[in-house]
């Protein structure tokens, strides 16, 4: 019998979770959909075969639900993975985990905080996998650096520079612990001179620096408004050897019409889809995936990165005891 899932939250992630739960994922399928926007609901819940449920909270009461896809923004999460775990039903929240770390804490500590599992989607990417299997494996020395690039051709006004570092710069905090293996400890953000696509008072680009716990560094360039393409890079330099993945989307290179090259992802689902759809299956298949305390980790990070994009300081990260 096929897990019935309830997709809250049906922007453009969480009607991309809806399809891929309904038409590739195996063992589960969309029984409800919610939305503040009933429209939007509506329209996902008939292109999966699902209904609408009021609002969030009946959603995930509802009875014919077993689990439950949050695609909310970051400040619903606190309140709408509390009712998932009151419930005891597992839920795949989309990062970040919630916005400050108070709140996400709160989750690390809730009873039954096991049934979490965070959208870090990196981590079921094909390229992310194999980086990390390289640098666990000792076979090009130990790991001392890692350079990110995290570009979007284009972002709407509202994503500030708050913004920026909540839910784009989590992905890189995520991926750092992945690939490295221990916590971030200490963040510093430098703003270089805003692009003229930059909304006033916004901050973009940034470069951020994280210093881990054995003290290996981490540089992250976020540009959100390059105006070319969508482009992920992650370059692991070791002590024998490098390696970088993200270079190449899809690595056909064309030669014609006197000019040679490839095409480059236009978002971040062209990008990742297929690491979506691994992690949707994992989750329906109880394989196991980024917890409760990844999210809080990683929230933590970009809490300290808000602090030091504000002060211009060096900013240690305070995480609790885990
Ligand atoms: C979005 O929330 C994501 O998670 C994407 O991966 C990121 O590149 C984008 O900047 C965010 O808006």
């Amino acid at each position: 019998t096929d897990l019935r899932v309830a997709v809250v939250g049906v922007g453009i992630m969480g009607a991309y979770h809806a399809t891929a739960l309904a038409f590739r994922t195996a063992g589960a399928r969309v029984t409800v959909v919610a939305d503040p926007s009933a429209e939007r609901a509506a329209a996902v819940a008939a292109t999966v075969g699902a209904r609408v449920a009021t609002d969030a909270r009946e959603a995930i009461a509802a009875d014919d639900v077993d689990a439950v896809v949050l695609a909310s923004p970051g400040p619903a999460h606190e309140e709408q993975v509390l009712a998932c775990l009151a419930r005891g039903v597992p839920v795949l929240c989309e990062k970040p985990l919630t916005t400050e770390s108070a709140s996400a804490y709160r989750l690390v500590r809730a009873p039954r905080s096991e049934l979490v599992q965070v959208g870090f989607m990196r981590r079921f990417d094909t390229e992310y996998r194999a980086l990390r299997e390289l640098a666990v494996s000792g076979e090009i020395g130990a790991p001392l650096l890692l350079h990110c690039v995290h570009r979007n051709p284009a972002q709407r006004p509202a994503f500030d520079s708050t913004m920026m570092l909540r839910d784009s710069l989590v992905h890189e905090a995520d991926v750092t612990r992945f690939l490295l293996g221990e916590e971030i400890v200490a963040v510093t953000v430098v703003r270089p001179r805003a692009s003229s696509a930059a909304p006033a008072g916004v901050s973009d680009p940034m470069l951020v620096l994280f210093e881990t716990a054995s003290g290996r560094l981490v540089d992250v360039e976020l540009f959100m408004r390059t105006g070319v393409a969508y482009e992920v890079r992650t370059e692991l330099v070791a002590e024998r050897g490098s390696a970088v993945i993200g270079l190449d989307q899809g690595l056909l290179t064309r030669r014609a019409g006197g000019a040679w090259g490839g095409a480059l992802s236009a978002d971040f689902l062209e990008r990742f889809g297929p690491a979506y759809d691994a992690e949707l299956q994992a989750w329906v298949a109880g394989a196991g995936g980024p917890g409760v305390w990844d999210g809080y980790a990683a929230v933590a990070v970009c809490e300290a990165a808000v602090e030091s994009e504000r002060t211009g300081e060096r900013t240690l990260v305070r995480l609790e005891p885990r």
